[in-house]
């Protein structure tokens, strides 16, 4: 089982998105393991973002994540990571298909909705960034025998 950090940026905190959002991954079947609802310390945001740093765009970025709370979601499941990005679309507002995150809730480049790791390596940074140990959690559901098939002895 994978596990992503999600990021449910200030213009979709603002715009009353929250509850449509997180409703589209829980009815994929992906479990809310970790959920914060924060504001993001510049400090953070540059960590988060250090890969950009170089980036035209990274100053306005930092304000943005920095402007208004966000909600800070641990989502895991079987290939969590892959199954988050492709529901959220590509990274403009503008470009994203229909059906996805970013196509169906937003035209902005910039104010984008939704952040989710693009790897493995970048969703344990990122959890470790965000949650303390022990703030997400290890725990059954009562659906999973219905969301996996656990047949063959692991889920598929
Ligand atoms: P994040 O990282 O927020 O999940 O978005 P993506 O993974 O889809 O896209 P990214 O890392 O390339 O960009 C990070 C963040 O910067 C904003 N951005 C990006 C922007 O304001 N102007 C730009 O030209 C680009 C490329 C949007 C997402």
């Amino acid at each position: 089982m994978e596990t992503t950090l999600i990021i449910l940026k200030p213009d979709a905190v603002q715009r009353g998105l929250m509850g449509r959002i997180l409703a589209r991954f829980e009815d994929k079947g992906l479990q809310v393991v970790g959920c914060k609802l924060m504001k993001i310390p510049p400090d953070l945001a540059e960590r988060h973002y250090e890969a950009h740093k170089a980036k035209p765009f990274y100053p306005g970025l930092v304000k943005f994540m920095t402007s208004a709370p966000v909600l800070v979601l641990a989502l895991r499941g079987n290939g969590a990571i892959t199954i988050a990005r492709n529901m959220m679309g590509a990274t403009f507002g503008s470009k994203a298909a229909p059906g996805t995150i970013r196509g169906d809730f937003g035209v902005s480049n910039s104010f984008n909705l939704i952040h989710g790791s693009d790897s493995p390596e970048a969703a344990t940074k990122e959890l470790s960034l965000f949650f303390n140990p022990g703030e997400v959690l290890e725990f059954g559901r009562a659906i999973d025998p219905w969301v996996y098939d656990f047949g063959g002895g692991k889920p598929e």
